[in-house]
């Protein structure tokens, strides 16, 4: 297991008996050092002294002293760069309500273990684990005026992450993820920069450039004979000014692109007032041939109310579903049913965050029209995309990651 030998693992237990077999676990998997902890109280202190060197914090719900949510509390509030794991016996409804508890709390979350632990599912979980990079650490610091700066230079390019059929595996269009060619800092990714723009409406600027450059690049796809189609994420706040629809309308024709190639995927919601103008704008879009997607699909505010009252084509499920689909039973049944409803609604569907075989065979037998994934491909430059609809149509649309 690559990895994991150079991982420091706290252990927070208050079991004694349980505390040790899970040490022995990690040791058997090669951790590098285990360090333990009888509760909430003594974790924090450890944490708080020995940050950032603890990569990954594994935690039991129900302790004396310090509960396990108190920690997580604690740590996320502190913004400890520590992964955790969450181990227990309780219900899974109750796992997983905490661990969405753990992610509002800023926590990044490897998984729940419902106990007990088997050596399986421990390591799979660490695996999950990426090391902060000095790059992410770096990307924090951009200010508003910096990534303005950054944006009038042009300093963004659009990736794409491939959209499959998910019955015939044939490549049907990419989404695009902002990136940064920092001219110092190199490749920077949306989390350093996002946040900032969409904070006090500053995004439609960066919304703009992308467009324009994602629809230039899709022009030059079909103008080659790929018949793909591109997607672009819109913030809902974006849609307020009621000029936008004419805008986007307008730099996309412009870039050389049919409107009906593009797919807008609306992220965030309608938090009510600004209706008007929004369902203007989206109603014109719409008739101008552009496809509308609802991005996210089962998180936040997406919800029902929007979905009936905005003329979607397209439904994402959010990637917190369908990662889990296949050991979580609660996510495979909002996955299933979101599919059936979208195909009552006449809506096609997209899962996002497909990270193996086995949760693209429930899409596929739930009747999902298409996959987006690292199980089929990270997002990627243009140059890398184009290799890749080449590879999937070589191999007569096959899954071209060589998994
Ligand atoms: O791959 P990824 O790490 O690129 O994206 C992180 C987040 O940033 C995602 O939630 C994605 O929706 C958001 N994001 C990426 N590009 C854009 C963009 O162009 N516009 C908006 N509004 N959000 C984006
Ligand atoms: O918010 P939105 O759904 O637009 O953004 C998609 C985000 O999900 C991007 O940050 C993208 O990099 C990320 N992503 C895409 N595929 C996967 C996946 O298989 N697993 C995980 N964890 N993230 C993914
Ligand atoms: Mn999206």
């Amino acid at each position: 297991m690559p990895g994991v030998n150079n991982l420091i693992v706290l252990v927070v237990e208050d079991d004694d008996f349980q505390r040790l077999t899970l040490v022995q676990m990690l040791r058997v998997l090669g951790v590098q050092e285990v360090l333990e902890a009888g509760d909430g109280q003594q974790a924090l202190a450890l944490l708080s002294s020995l940050s950032p060197l603890i990569s990954v914090v594994i935690c039991d719900l129900e302790m004396p002293n310090m509960d396990g949510m108190e920690l997580l509390r604690h740590a996320g509030q502190a913004h400890n760069p520590a992964s955790v794991i969450i181990s227990s016996s309780k219900d899974q409804s109750l796992l997983d309500s905490v661990g969405v508890m753990a992610r509002a709390y800023g926590i990044n979350l490897l998984g729940v273990i419902k106990k007990p632990a088997t050596l399986k599912n421990l390591g799979s979980l660490l695996d999950r684990h990426v090391p902060l990079k000095r790059k992410d650490v770096n990307a924090l610091k951009f200010t508003l005026s910096e990534v303005l700066q950054g944006v009038s230079d042009k300093q963004f390019e659009p990736f794409f992450q491939p959209k499959l059929d998910s019955k015939t595996e044939k490549l049907l269009g990419a989404e695009v993820l902002a990136r940064w060619y920092h001219p110092e800092h190199g490749l920077v990714y949306p989390y350093a920069f996002i946040p900032q723009l969409e904070k006090d409406d500053h995004i439609i600027g960066l919304t703009m450039l992308l467009l324009e450059k994602a629809a230039a690049a899709c022009r030059t796809w079909r103008e080659r004979g790929l018949d793909l189609t591109v997607s672009v994420n819109i913030s809902l706040a974006s849609l307020n000014d009621t000029s936008i629809a004419n805008q986007i309308t307008d730099v996309v024709r412009l870039a050389g692109l049919d409107p009906r190639h593009m797919i807008l995927e609306i992220t965030e919601t309608m938090i009510m007032q600004e209706v008007g103008p929004a369902l203007e704008n989206l109603a014109r879009l719409r008739m101008r041939g552009f496809g509308l997607s609802v991005d996210d699909y089962g998180t936040g505010y997406s919800g029902l109310q929007q979905l009936m009252r905005v003329p979607f084509t397209e439904l994402k499920i959010d990637q917190g579903f369908v990662t889990d689909c296949s050991t979580n039973a609660a996510s495979r049944t909002v996955v299933e049913s979101s599919i059936a409803m979208a195909r009552r609604l006449g809506l096609k569907t997209v899962a996002e965050g497909v990270e193996g075989q086995a949760e693209w065979d429930i899409l596929k037998a739930a009747g999902c029209d298409m996959v987006q994934g690292y199980f089929i491909a990270k997002p990627m430059d243009n140059l890398m995309f184009l290799n890749f609809w080449t590879a999937n149509n070589a191999n007569g649309n096959g899954n071209s990651n060589g998994k």
